[in-house]
Order: C-alpha cells, then structure tokens, then sequence
C-alpha cells in the first residue's frame, strides 16, 4: 500500500455547496435567527429556477417582448416576468420573508401569512435589453430585517438606507451561473455547477483590487455629462504610465456583469446622473444599494453623486441615483477630478 502524501487544505472551503455554507452558518447576520438561511436558500432555489429558464430561452419561446411597459416605462421581456414570478414565488414559500419590493411592480407584495422576519428588495432580471443576443443578465437583491412585532409591513419599511441592510447579493447568468452573497462581513462566490446541481464556493473573502486598469461607463452619453465627468473621462485616457493611464475601457450595458467584472478585477463602474437622467438612471433600492453593500463589504467604494450610497435616505420605492462604485483608489481619483481637485 502507497502512503497517502496529500493533505486537504484546513482553512479554505472552496468547493463546499452553497447549502453546507449556509448551514454551517458561514452567512449569519448579526442578530439573525435561523429563518435567514432559508431565505438564502429560498433565493438559491430561484436563482438556480431562473438560470434554467435563461439557459433555454431560445429553445423555449421566452425570448423577447411581451408588449407591455414596467414601472420605469422600459419594455417588459418575457423573462423578466417569469425571473419576477420565480422569485417571488420561491420567496413566499416558506414564511421568513413579509414582502417584496421588485423593479417589475409598481408596489411592493405583501405575503399576509408570512411570520415575518426580513423584506427583499430586487431586480429579477437586470439587463434584461441585452436578453435576446445572449449578453450576460442577472439578479440583483437586498435583504432588510423586518420585525413583525412592530404590525404589518408597509412601503416605509422598504424606505431604510443601504447600510441598514442584512444582506445582498446578485446572480450573474453568464458564461456561468455565479451567485454573488454577503452578510456585509466577507464577499462569498458560488458557482453553479449544472451537471451536479449544485452551486460551489468557488471565490472565498472576494476583495475588490485597490486600483485597477478598466473603467466601465456610457461613452455614447459623453454629450449629456458634466464638465466634471467630461474631465475625468478625459484623464482617465491620458497616458501616464506611472499611475497605469490610459485605462481599457468595458462597458456591457448590465450592470450585474459590469459590476462582476469590477469586482474580482478591479477598475470603475459610472453611470453618473446627465441632462437626460438629472437624478442617474440606476434604481437606489434594488440596484445601487446592493452593489454597494457587495463593494464596500469587499473593499471597494460606492458613491451617489457626493455621497455614500449607503446613507442615501430613500424617498421612493422605484428612486434613481448616480452611481459609482469600485476599487476604493479609482472612486477616490473619479471624486477629486469630478471637484475640479488634482489628483
Ligand atoms: P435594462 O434592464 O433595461 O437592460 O437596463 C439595464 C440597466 O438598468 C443596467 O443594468 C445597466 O447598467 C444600465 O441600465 C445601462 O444603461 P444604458 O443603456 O443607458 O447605458
């Protein structure tokens, strides 16, 4: 018999199941109970319902409109209604979860029978214009403490700054299915593995680079920005090799994939507020909120014009903000040279 010369590593957990994970209690919020890990597992089962939609839209005559408009006037795609209906559906299951605030739905939905315990404010299907060519889309979420005690859910309680949030995450359905999660204490990746069912810790203590090489924003809007942006869209594609200038320039037009890349990679994500989108055009509560969550937990920035995301005090369910978010050095350059200060 051959002695056995490996050892498995004792301190990482990439490969563990998303499942494990959770119940090893490795995304416990402070002061949570129980019922949120089968929220997280109820979002799981969404997601991993919405991928299998996704990944045979083609096949299964989902793709493309349905001829009707959503609340921010945007054309509805069939898959966005089905990503709303699964994860609402999965969310009402099993009773930890008292309502939904959803870019699809002009108000929130309020599950009566629900016990209580937390609120989820979502975008089911964000990117959903880059549907039909196959672009990478996904599933942004936000989880809010509810406590039933204090009687039944209303709108105000989906009006709570960033920071008050348990939880966020996304799903990026991609070249891979990956599941994006944090309590706000380490950014965890899970990638779905479709042949074993399974999604895989696949990126532990994700930390976003100090600074990075890839800017992400509209150019096609440069006409509609400040002289601010103007300036440092400007400088960011000078040459100065000392600071890594001219950045490379990506911009998909989904947030979740623009926001993935910026993430693990490093760089910026603007989508500032212009003459024609005076307030930004990104949702506070279901997209910008999030992503923030996500990046400060990993330890990158977020900004909403001249302040942090996360302490933006909502006024309404479906409100817009500029929104820059990404590694902590790249936000800080884009807010001096926005301010007219020398970098
Ligand atoms: P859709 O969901 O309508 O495709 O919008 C996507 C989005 O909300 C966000 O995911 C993108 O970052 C942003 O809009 C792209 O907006 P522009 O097309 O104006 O650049």
């Amino acid at each position: 018999m051959t002695q056995n010369s490996w050892t498995p590593p004792d301190t990482s957990r990439v490969g563990a199941t998303l499942e494990t994970f959770i119940l090893e209690g490795m995304f416990t919020a402070p002061g949570a109970s129980g019922t949120f890990s089968s929220l997280l597992n109820q979002i799981a089962l969404a997601a991993k319902l919405i991928t299998a939609r996704v990944r045979s839209a083609g096949l299964a005559d989902v793709l493309g409109l349905t001829g009707a408009e959503n609340v921010q006037g945007e054309s509805v795609q069939k898959l966005d209604v089905i990503a709303n209906e699964t994860l609402i559906a999965s969310l009402r299951r099993r009773g930890h979860c008292a309502g939904v605030a959803s870019e699809e739905l002009v108000d929130p939905v309020f599950f009566d029978q629900a016990r209580g315990g937390y609120l989820v404010v979502t975008d089911p299907l964000d990117g959903s214009s880059n549907i039909d060519v196959d672009i990478s889309i996904g599933t942004i979420f936000g989880i809010l403490r509810f406590d039933r005690k204090a009687g039944p859910p209303t709108l105000q309680h989906f009006l709570r700054p960033g920071r008050e949030m348990a939880a966020a995450g996304y799903v990026i359905y991609g070249s891979s299915t990956v599941l994006v999660l944090t309590t706000g204490q380490g950014v965890h990746a899970f990638t779905w593995d479709p042949s074993a069912g399974e999604f895989f810790l696949s990126h532990e203590n994700i930390r976003c680079p100090a600074v990075g090489k890839m800017y992400s924003i509209n150019e096609g809007n440069c006409g509609r920005w400040t002289e601010g942006v103007r300036s440092w869209a400007t400088w960011i594609k000078d040459t100065d090799k000392s600071d890594g200038r001219p950045y490379s320039h990506r911009y998909v037009g989904s947030l979740v994939a623009d926001a993935h890349r910026t993430l693990l990679k490093g760089g910026i994500f603007v989508y500032p507020a212009d003459t024609k989108s005076p307030n930004g055009k990104l949702r506070l509560l279901y997209e910008a909120n999030p992503m923030a969550f996500i990046f400060e937990a990993a330890g990158g920035k977020a900004l909403a014009g001249k302040q942090r995301v996360l302490d933006v005090e909502p006024t309404e369910l479906h409100q817009r903000v500029p929104l820059v978010i990404g590694s902590a050095q790249d936000v800080d350059n884009y807010e001096r040279i926005v301010n007219g200060i020398d970098v």
